[in-house]
């Protein structure tokens, strides 16, 4: 059994995501850090870092126009060259004067257009550089009742999502994103998986939905989402952070490592973890207070450690406890995999890897922290608030 764990502890794979390498903060303020990265370069340069000490975060993923650069294919190269490749691309239709009123759900047809365009623009990027996923996620919405018709609104986005679909190429995904609330306040556009469900199903097989697990109501059962999403072929990715109030961004495994541990038990139960599978497992997280590599490896294992538990559940065993109807038991037989200290097998399984056993540790001793400080004067944010 455990031979079988540590073959898909080995093969697991998380991508880490370019801004939380930059600058960020709150609306409040945003505390610089010295050494960050100033161009899309010195972030894949920093993601590389993560993924030398825990050899399972081989891709990073951009957000468009924050990573603009005039030669994608030219960061791949430099990708490649540091040991790791160019995942996900974001869109970002929210941080633009014409978007105040909502981007491809504006009531204006040119800001819509712009919005699709560059929708269009994002699948092109992927397609050039040979990456599957481009996410989308909508800050549109409205603020007041009455300020525009929620119908019309909806007419707008499937009309965005369609042409959007439509120029995906052969073998690429379209990732719908769902936030309950933030920016806006009273409707949200794509506010729940019921809604981002249901546009994904109506465009086709290419499209799927993506569960960013700081976008629910709080105490919402995001393990109930993942099962029923799953079940359907419709769960596309993860966005991985973790949140005590909103969309808090924390580290993931940080808030509440028993909810993560429920998830994975349902990716494990639906053999979703392989990347075969086609799930995206990515961090979408900011580290406004803590050095920000050390933070992403602490991340990194995080959703190794709830993965070992997942994967040490004893099935047999659960599944007669519910069959039987024996509730403890079941109960019993979840949490005891729970409970678990899987740190000296991810230990094991690191070693087994040519890795380090301690990947925050052989960080600190690399001196690169150091390096970066010296190196880079003039770090700029991530994008938040910029
Ligand atoms: C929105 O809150 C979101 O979760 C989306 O994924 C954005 O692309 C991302 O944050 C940027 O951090
Ligand atoms: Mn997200
Ligand atoms: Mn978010």
């Amino acid at each position: 059994m455990t031979d079988a764990v540590r073959a898909a502890l080995r093969a697991q794979r998380i991508e880490l995501p370019s801004w939380a390498f930059g600058n960020s903060g709150t609306r409040f303020k945003v505390f610089a850090q010295r050494g960050v990265p100033r161009t899309p370069y010195e972030k894949v340069e920093d993601a590389a870092q993560v993924h030398r000490y825990t050899g399972v975060a081989p891709t990073v993923a951009l957000h468009i126009p924050w990573d603009k650069v005039d030669d994608y294919t030219d960061l791949a190269a430099f990708a490649g060259e540091c040991g790791v490749g160019l995942g996900t691309i974001n869109a970002n239709v929210f941080q633009d004067d014409d978007y105040m009123l909502g981007s491809v759900t504006s009531p204006d047809p040119v800001v819509r257009r712009k919005a699709v365009d560059h929708l269009l623009e994002c699948v092109e990027i992927a397609a050039g550089v040979g990456v599957r996923d481009v996410k989308l996620w909508f800050s549109d919405g409205t603020n007041y009742p009455g300020q525009d018709s929620i119908r019309a609104r909806q007419d707008r986005l499937a009309e965005a999502l369609r042409e959007t679909y439509e120029a995906l190429g052969e073998g690429q995904r379209l990732l719908l994103e769902y936030k309950l609330f933030e920016p806006a306040f009273y409707t949200t556009d794509v506010p729940d998986w019921g809604t981002a469900y249901a546009h994904c199903l109506r465009l086709g097989p290419k499209a799927q939905v993506v569960i960013d697990t700081g976008h629910h109501a709080p105490g919402t059962n995001i393990e109930f989402i993942v099962a029923f999403l799953l079940r359907e072929g419709k769960l596309g990715a993860f966005d991985f952070n973790s949140r005590f109030y909103a969309d808090d961004d924390l580290m993931v495994g940080a808030a509440d490592p028993f909810q993560l541990f429920r998830i994975m038990h349902e990716i494990v139960v639906a053999d979703a973890l392989a990347p075969e599978a086609g799930i995206a497992f990515m961090l979408d997280q900011c580290h406004n207070i803590e050095p920000k590599i050390p933070a992403q490896i602490r991340s990194v294992m995080n959703v190794q450690e709830a993965t070992a538990k997942a994967l040490l559940v004893d099935h047999r065993a659960l599944t007669e406890a519910q069959q039987a109807g024996d509730v403890l038991g079941a109960n019993a037989v979840f949490m005891d995999a729970y409970n678990t200290d899987v740190r000296p097998l991810l230990a094991q399984v690191r070693q087994e890897m040519g890795l380090d056993p301690d990947p925050v540790a052989a960080y600190a001793r690399s001196g690169y922290a150091d390096k970066i400080v010296a190196d880079r004067v003039g770090g700029q944010q991530a994008g938040w608030g910029a």
